[in-house]
């Protein structure tokens, strides 16, 4: 006796938020399965003549001061306390190197707009963040985050502008997801799909995540994935 059809077989995938980015299934299953690889810590670089040598793939996570990027790559990589993360803006200081099956650099750079700290410390990180991004040349791509209950802000401008000039490929995700109610949500990806339109080295799609309820991690490592199959 066969049961009532199962309605999603054949079905159309549902439909995509516009402005989301989509991956197919080979994707997030390599995504997955590329995160149950090791990752660890490498070493954490103070000026540009101490980067690492290159691996095949480098991407680095950037934007604001406690946007969530030390808690997302520690939620990819499904480690607590990979990288260090703080409820005070400006934890990381650095530009922490984590190599992950080897073969892929995660980078976590420090956040900028933070405004408790001094000019002379503000600039010394500006300056760490512009030499690493103009001069990387094995950096694929950037995902630059972005909270998801603010948008893009005016403290993002500087470095839109520096990835765009350098021809930096990067990619928005939000963070913090969790913090919105679905339309909320929806509107802010759309907003900032938008605005992103009108930059060159922007991906047109984005990624919407949450580090701590998990949600767009899935997608997220599939990009890692896709990028490292290229
Ligand atoms: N609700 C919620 N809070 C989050 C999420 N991700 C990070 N946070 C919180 O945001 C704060 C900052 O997180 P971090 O990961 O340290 O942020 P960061 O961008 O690395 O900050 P800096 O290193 O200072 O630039 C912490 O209190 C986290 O717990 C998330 O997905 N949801
Ligand atoms: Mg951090």
């Amino acid at each position: 006796m066969s049961g009532p059809p199962a309605a999603d077989d054949d079905a159309e995938p549902e439909a995509a938020t516009p402005g989301l980015a989509t991956f197919t299934e080979d994707a997030l299953d390599r995504g997955e399965r590329l995160f149950r690889r090791p990752c660890t810590f490498l070493k954490g670089v103070v000026a540009v003549d101490g980067l690492p040598e290159p691996r095949p793939l480098e991407v680095a996570f950037a934007g604001r001061s406690n946007v969530g990027k030390s808690s997302l790559i520690n939620a990819l990589a499904g480690q607590k306390t990979l990288a260090r993360t703080s409820n005070t803006p400006g934890r990381t200081r650095e530009i922490n190197f984590f190599t992950l099956d080897d073969e892929i650099y995660l980078v976590d750079l420090p956040g900028y707009g933070y405004a408790k700290a001094s000019k002379d410390q503000v600039r010394g990180w500006n300056r760490l963040i512009r030499d690493y991004l103009r001069g990387r040349s094995t950096l694929r791509r950037v995902f630059l985050l972005v909270d998801a209950r603010h948008g893009l802000k005016d403290t993002d401008q500087e470095i839109l502008e520096l990835m765009d000039a350098a021809a930096v490929s990067y990619q928005a995700v939000l963070t913090k997801a969790d913090k919105l109610k679905a339309s909320e949500l929806e509107a802010v990806i759309a907003r900032t799909a938008a605005a992103l339109a009108k930059h060159p080295a922007a991906h047109p799609e984005l990624i919407a995540t949450s580090a701590r309820k998990g949600d767009g991690l899935e997608e997220l490592r599939a990009a890692v994935a896709v990028l490292a199959a290229e």
